[in-house]
């Protein structure tokens, strides 16, 4: 069994929610925050069998999609001015930053 870790833009969470339904996995959401842009983000665990890993991961792919994204500039006040950048910076947001752990025991009571 593997639990797959799957960090989402919140804009695609409903999507890929409902598709991991459809399919019949199980998963729980998590509201996360990302450290950087220090901005919402969707965190699902996804536990299946170690056969199942690639399908998962397809439909991931398929429903999360990559963002330009503007990060503003944060004032210095009171802060560190060396990391001071005075103009917005441009990243792009993955479509998902996904991990793939192995489950050492999977218990439901
Ligand atoms: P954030 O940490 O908010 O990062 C958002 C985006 O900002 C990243 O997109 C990347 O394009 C950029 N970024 C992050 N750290 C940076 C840095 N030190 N310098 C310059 N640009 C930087 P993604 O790489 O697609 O990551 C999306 C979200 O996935 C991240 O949100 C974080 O919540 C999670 N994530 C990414 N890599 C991770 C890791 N190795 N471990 C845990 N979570 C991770």
């Amino acid at each position: 069994m593997k639990m797959i870790i799957a960090v989402v833009q919140d804009k695609d969470s409903n999507k890929l929610s409902s598709a991991l339904v459809e399919h019949n996995f199980r998963a729980t959401k998590l509201a996360t925050t990302g450290g950087f842009l220090k901005s919402g983000n969707t965190t699902f665990m996804i536990g299946t069998d170690d056969i199942r890993v690639d399908k998962a991961l397809q439909i991931i792919k398929d429903n999360c999609q990559s963002r330009e994204q503007l990060v503003a500039p944060v004032s210095p006040m009171g802060g560190n001015a060396d990391a001071y950048v005075p103009y917005p910076v441009q990243v792009e947001v993955g479509g998902a930053t996904v991990f793939v752990l192995p489950i050492e025991n999977f218990l439901q009571f």
